[in-house]
């Protein structure tokens, strides 16, 4: 673990300079479209909304997804792994402040309480993607598949966007 973090400091910056990242006006209406309605119906009970994946430069190998999950059922749920079609692996991150540096690191589970909504977002929770086998280009779409902790499946397509520096987070 202690070699992970050390191996990934330098994409904590990367991952991290996106808060407080704004859109373009075209990506921005884009990023408020839903995407439920794109997921399997295996699990009814959870919806995926806002979902993006950001652009990538050429030759880049990381990349991150962000989305919001939200819990309609009445008991609690969690995200335990996912998976994408463009990515060699995929792992679940959060990011802590140590002393004044915010470092990635990988978790376990991201938990939906029962009737709430967990955000996935640039500077917090994200899927990360490693060993990219192509560019991820604004306007094209990755296909990801989550695995929820009581066996359901769901899988969507999520846009990719570019995010921007110097424009604050979306809201609801
Ligand atoms: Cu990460």
């Amino acid at each position: 673990m202690t070699v992970k973090l050390n191996r990934f400091g330098s994409l904590a910056l990367a991952c991290v300079s996106l808060s407080g990242a704004l859109f373009t006006t075209a990506a921005f209406a884009n990023e408020h479209q839903h995407h439920h309605h794109k997921a399997m119906q295996q699990n009814t009970e959870i919806m995926v909304h806002d979902a993006y994946a950001r652009a990538t430069p050429p030759g880049a190998k990381t990349s991150a997804i962000f989305l919001t999950l939200m819990n309609q059922q009445d008991k609690d749920i969690a995200l335990i792994s996912a998976s994408a079609d463009i990515a060699g692996k995929t792992e679940l991150h959060d990011v802590v402040i140590e002393g004044e540096v915010m470092k990635m690191r990988q978790i376990e589970q991201i938990d939906i309480a029962a009737q709430s909504h967990t955000e996935l977002k640039p500077g917090s929770l994200h899927i990360m993607l490693f060993n990219l086998t192509q560019s991820l280009n604004e306007g094209e779409n990755v296909q990801l598949t989550l695995n929820f902790d009581d066996g359901t499946t769901h899988q969507l397509t999520v846009p990719i966007m570019k995010a921007m520096n110097g424009m604050s987070k979306h809201s609801h």
